[in-house]
């Protein structure tokens, strides 16, 4: 039996936005399998070097192509970065740039213990919509969309509407 053919979603945004909670609830209820690019780099080691000022270890972006070319060839994966321009265009049929009000992100960011510059320049990323534009350079524009990620409800609408662009998508493709 042939294998059933299945989309690749990205889910990026700054951090806090809301990307783990939606890509892991959107694998439950679709079946796809879902990715998070830190975790990925963290469990492979997949890094190059060391950035002093944010005190973080700097990713090694051809380490992790390499690692999921082949999955992302057979598809059906959700990735979730909060980056977008490191990937092969040809890797996602759809990308979703999550938004949230930078009140909100501020809170958010805070509980996670974000402090300082980090802080600030976190909330200055989803004001200045860096990775929607980073997106919008990258990928083709009628594959981007922007998701309001303020409250739960905005979360429920999220799901409700990729599950159905999934089975869409499946049913187009088999
Ligand atoms: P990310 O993976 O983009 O860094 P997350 O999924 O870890 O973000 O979520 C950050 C925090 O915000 C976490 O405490 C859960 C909460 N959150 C996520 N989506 C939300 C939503 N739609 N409404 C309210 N809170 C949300």
């Amino acid at each position: 039996m042939k294998m059933k053919k299945r989309p690749n979603i990205l889910l990026t945004g700054t951090p806090g936005v809301g990307k783990t909670t939606l890509g892991k609830e959107l694998a439950q209820r679709t079946g796809l399998t879902y990715v998070n690019i830190g975790d990925l780099a963290k469990e492979g080691q997949l890094y190059d070097g060391y950035d002093e000022e944010y005190q973080c270890p700097i990713l090694d972006e051809d380490g992790v192509v390499d690692e999921l070319d082949e999955k992302m060839e057979e598809g059906g994966m959700i990735v979730d970065y909060h980056g977008c321009d490191l990937f092969p265009e040809r890797w996602f049929h759809i990308v979703f740039v999550l938004r949230t009000d930078n009140t909100q992100l501020y809170t958010r960011l805070e509980s996670r213990g974000y402090t300082g510059k980090k802080l600030q320049d976190n909330v200055q990323c989803e004001i200045f919509q860096t990775i929607y534009e980073e997106a919008m350079e990258a990928y083709n524009h009628e594959i981007v969309h922007q998701l309001p990620s303020n409250s739960p409800e905005d979360l429920e609408q999220n799901l409700d509407q990729i599950v159905q662009w999934t089975e869409q998508w499946i049913k187009d493709h088999n």
